[in-house]
């Protein structure tokens, strides 16, 4: 995510020297590892029959190269190469996904048997993150709203919290000099938005099996908000009365709110949010920009549940 870096080491304790150099040393041993794990799992990674969606922005995707490196999933590290290069460890199935909390049909599903039961949809949205990027993405999956109806919320839940899984054997970034944020990480919405049909539980991209560095085997995509509420490799669902608490939020409230909501008009304490780089493409000066748009270009479908707010409050 941004360029702050939780400092959770004491400066006094460690030389930026020594970190570089073992940091060094541990991509040159686990790149290797990772490269021939990670083409094994694309060549077992099943084709996703996904059927298309009426949810199909009409821009050029970004490429799959750049889609699948460049990466923010801080649990394997704070680089963007990081996630590709040190996720071939990590196990996404079997897997399953506990929903609990204010519902009435509590349940811990396999993910394997969700993807059969529920449609699998592709569907090629803008992303937008918080650090003043963005792509656009074919993603496949199902809508959120499809898992919530199955274990019927009360009337009494008001918001949908989010948690990843942890296992530091697997993750780099969850253990030692890595140590970055608070684990799990953690998101939420608003049980409306949750359950607007733009929300969707992604389990692939580009018609392939979700990449470990991408949030294998299941993540969250909210295309209005910034990306950091794509919460990735999701473990449990909890359906509750109280606002969630994010990662981001907790690590610096000042600069990110419950909502994040997409908006051109409120920038970040440290920097704009007019214009964003979109990755993959070139222009002269490097990659191209594009102007932000309100809820990232999906406010005729978004923009009615936030009707009254004040979004320059809640941002
Ligand atoms: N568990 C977890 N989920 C996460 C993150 C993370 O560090 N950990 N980073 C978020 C951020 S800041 C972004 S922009 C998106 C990036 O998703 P992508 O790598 O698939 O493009 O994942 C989000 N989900
Ligand atoms: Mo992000």
């Amino acid at each position: 995510m941004p360029s702050y870096r939780p400092p959770k080491i004491a400066s006094s304790e460690i030389t930026p020297r020594q970190i570089y150099v073992r940091r060094r040393e541990f991509l040159g041993a686990a790149a290797l590892g990772a490269v021939a794990l990670y083409s094994a799992g694309k060549a077992s990674a099943a084709a996703l029959s996904a059927v298309q969606s009426k949810y199909k922005v009409d821009e050029k995707p970004t490429p799959i190269k750049d889609v699948t490196t460049y990466n923010n999933f801080y649990e394997f590290g704070l680089d963007k190469g990081d996630p590709a290069a040190l996720s071939g460890d990590f196990k996404p199935l079997p897997w399953t996904v506990k929903v609990d909390g204010m519902v009435n049909k509590p349940g811990t599903f396999d993910i394997e048997a969700l993807m059969k039961e529920f449609p699998i949809e592709e569907r090629t949205y803008r992303m937008r993150c918080v650090e003043a990027w963005s792509m656009v993405i074919p993603w496949d999956g199902f809508p959120l709203a499809s898992l919530l109806d199955k274990v019927e919320p009360l009337g009494s839940a008001k918001y949908v919290a989010f948690e990843t899984v942890v296992r530091p054997e697997e993750m780099p970034g969850q253990k030692g000099f890595f140590q970055s944020l608070d684990w799990p990480y953690v998101e939420g919405l608003r049980l409306d938005e949750a359950r607007h049909p733009l929300a969707l539980l992604a389990v692939g991209l580009y018609g392939e099996t979700l990449p470990n560095q991408n949030g294998a085997p299941i993540r969250l995509v909210v295309p209005w908000k910034y990306g950091f509420k794509g919460i990735k490799s999701i473990v449990k669902i909890t359906l509750t009365d109280q606002q969630p608490k994010n990662t981001w939020q907790v690590t610096n409230p000042q600069e990110y709110g419950f909502y994040a909501n997409v908006n051109p008009d409120v920038d970040h304490p440290r920097w704009s949010q007019a214009s964003e780089r979109r990755i993959g493409e070139s222009g002269f000066f490097g990659a191209s920009r594009h102007p932000t748009l309100p809820f990232n270009g999906y406010a005729d479908e978004v923009a009615g549940l936030y009707a009254g707010m004040d979004l320059k409050a809640n941002f």
